[in-house]
């Protein structure tokens, strides 16, 4: 107890000191670069085996080596917290490296990189470093087995550096998703997945430091990865996923992920369509059901049945709520009462990626939907974080929607907002191309190590533009405003409109940004490549050994990706813009320096944000008005983009 007691300790001294300037940063790279360059390559020199007292292994190589590392099955948090504590109790950088090195020999591999990149991440003595780029070591968890096979033939055909396309449109007509697997399978869309978690992961506490905001941010990311499936489907005529509600009925979407780990043959299990969800062997169903009705209780009553009894309760309130079910949502270590709300999504993504082998018969890997760096390959991801979003939304709904008092800010008036076009110098109309992006495989594999082996990646992208919007400030002195832009499609896939009540879960966050207001008439000009959410496609792709100063999470939507596809006529989007005053919003103790690029969707390391106001306002409650037009107070504008797909590749 003492020994956990006093790792704790030291562990929260760790990370109290905000953001210190980073230091020595090349070396300390290295010695991560030397870490990761044992995973995921068994022929590479075996790294030393330092002796190790084995009571400081207690708890520690639990899941064997060679398995692919889950952060939603719950079987392997007490594993990955005592991996992680070790990590961040380490007093220097180099007792860090060595406790990591230590424990290497012991711990799963996959586990290990997962504990190794949260502690890069939190350390602040790592600031500078960067967190290793899941992409890079597992190139097989975002490339498909033809393309790697691929690769491999070439090399051993004598080809020193072979460059292999993967393109996966259109594998087949059957299966309609794939039309959408352009955004599924990106390798940058996964890839912020994967390291949104690892900035928030569940099994992060209060013990090792503050983390604001941790459960509202995990619904305000997963309900913007929704919107833009669902914008993406609306974009090739699909209907909108449907929200995976009755578990009684069969599963009607089936997934193939076409993954394996090279190294150790781990195959992500095939889905067939129409499967019955059955129990695991750990969990039944009716168990998952009986927390989701809970869930439901307390948001229907406000208040959470705290541990202890029923007498025990915790009363939420409209500024907290949101956050207080997230945690309970996503069971995080900062849940109310796990036992009693249990882990919900997280059992429904091992459930459903044990679907085709529920009681392990035919000893299947598991399916895609029980990694994060995979998951969000398959579509019935979207079904089922559409049903936990329902579950937030339920919540939103119980709050008293937002007057227009509560909206207006009475010195600002916004004028027009338009969408300059950077190319074409249209105005309101976006075009969208496939193009291409290079993933090098030199870090990934044995056989790739000695070659410049590359992939060509297809994807979509769009022109660069820019938002125009005019503010009159009428107060006599300058102000600063928050500026909150959000997109939405205007119509359904029948063709109609859809209501604003649709819309209100269906806003795709664009940006969330400062900008000063001088007293008068302003013409505020933002470029598109400057978004609050997004990633360059250098840092998912690029060599980040370039890129010191620069951001070093790789959490971030991909630039590319920013606005839907739209469809070859041109589809009709809602563009809206808001201004709030920064002075009343602003969090004074909230230290931005140590921001992600992309701080919309992936807060900051320390769980600081911009400002006070909840992530996605003023989208976060039920809105009463019918329309648009009834919705808007004069200091938000709307107008009407285009997005136009041209099916062409974008000439290099
Ligand atoms: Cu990120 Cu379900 O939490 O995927």
């Amino acid at each position: 107890k003492l020994f956990v007691l006093a790792v704790v300790l030291l562990a929260t001294t760790a990370i109290a000191e905000k953001c210190p300037k980073p230091v020595n940063v090349e070396a300390k790279q290295k010695m991560v670069d030397t870490l990761i360059s044992y995973i995921n390559k068994p022929a590479n020199p075996v790294p030393p085996k330092p002796p190790i007292d084995p009571k400081k292994l207690i708890g520690i190589g639990i899941l064997p080596k060679d398995q692919v590392f889950s952060l939603f099955d719950e079987r392997t948090w007490d594993e990955v917290s005592e991996v992680l504590k070790r990590f961040l109790a380490a007093p220097t950088f180099e007792d860090f490296i060595k406790v990591a090195e230590t424990l290497y020999p012991h711990v799963n591999e996959d586990l290990f990189l997962f504990g190794l990149s949260v502690a890069i991440v939190h350390r602040p003595d790592a600031n500078g470093v960067h967190v290793p780029r899941v992409h890079d070591v597992y190139p097989d968890k975002f490339l498909t087995n033809d393309v790697l096979i691929n690769i491999r033939k070439q090399i051993i055909k004598g080809h020193k550096n072979p460059v292999v396309k993967d393109t996966h449109y259109y594998h087949n007509d059957f299966d309609p998703f794939r039309r959408v697997d352009y955004f599924t399978e990106d390798p940058g869309m996964n890839s912020h997945h994967y390291h949104w978690h690892v900035l928030h992961p569940s099994i992060w506490h209060q013990g090792v430091g503050e983390k604001a905001k941790l459960g509202e941010l995990f619904y305000c990311m997963h309900r913007q990865m929704v919107a833009r499936f669902d914008s993406e489907l609306l974009s090739v005529h699909l209907p909108r996923i449907p929200s995976l509600d009755d578990w009684n009925k069969k599963v009607k979407i089936g997934y193939a992920p076409h993954l394996t780990i090279q190294r150790t043959g781990y195959t992500y299990m095939n889905r067939p369509e129409n499967l019955e969800i059955e129990d695991l062997p750990e969990l039944t169903k009716g168990e998952l059901m009986q927390w989701k009705n809970r869930i439901m209780e307390a948001i229907a009553r406000h208040n959470i049945t705290l541990k202890g009894g029923p007498g025990k309760k915790l009363r939420v309130s409209p500024e907290t709520g949101i956050d207080v079910f997230g945690h309970l949502i996503a069971a995080t270590k900062n849940s109310s009462n796990r036992q009693y709300y249990g882990n919900l999504h997280s059992y429904a993504h091992v459930i459903a990626a044990r679907i085709a082998d529920s009681d392990g018969e035919h000893k299947e890997d598991n399916g895609a939907m029980y990694d994060v760096a995979t998951s969000a390959r398959d579509p019935l991801f979207y079904s089922w974080h559409k049903f936990i979003d329902k579950i937030f939304t339920e919540y939103q709904n119980t709050l008293t929607p937002y007057t227009p008092y509560q909206l207006t800010w009475p010195d600002v008036v916004i004028d027009g907002i338009h969408i300059e076009n950077l190319k074409t110098h249209e105005e309101n109309m976006i075009h969208t191309y496939y193009t291409s992006s290079t993933l090098r495989l030199s870090k990934g594999f044995d056989y790739t190590k000695d070659s410049e082996a590359k992939v060509i990646v297809e994807h979509t992208d769009h022109d660069d533009f820019v938002y125009v919007i005019d503010i009159d400030n009428n107060a006599r002195v300058e102000k600063t405003a928050v500026l909150r832009i959000f997109l939405a499609p205007k119509y359904d896939e029948r063709g109609h409109p859809l209501t604003l009540k649709e819309q209100r879960v269906m806003m795709i966050e664009l940006d969330k940004f400062k900008a000063p207001l001088k007293p008068g008439h302003n013409v505020v000009r933002r470029c598109s490549n400057e978004s609050s959410v997004t990633m360059p496609v250098d840092h998912i792709y690029g060599d980040i050994t370039q890129t010191v100063d620069e951001d070093h999470c790789h959490c971030g939507w991909p630039e590319y990706l920013l606005v839907p596809q739209g469809d070859y006529d041109g589809m009709h989007y809602e563009l809206f813009v808001m201004a709030t005053n920064y002075d009343e919003d602003k969090d004074q103790n909230a230290d931005m320096s140590c921001k992600c690029h992309a701080h919309s969707y992936c807060g900051n390391i320390l769980g600081e944000y911009l400002d006070k106001r909840p992530l996605g306002y003023p989208f976060d409650r039920k809105i009463k008005a019918a329309g648009w037009e009834e919705f808007k107070t004069q200091n938000m504008c709307d107008t009407d983009v285009v997005i136009k797909f041209s099916g062409k590749t974008k000439a290099q």
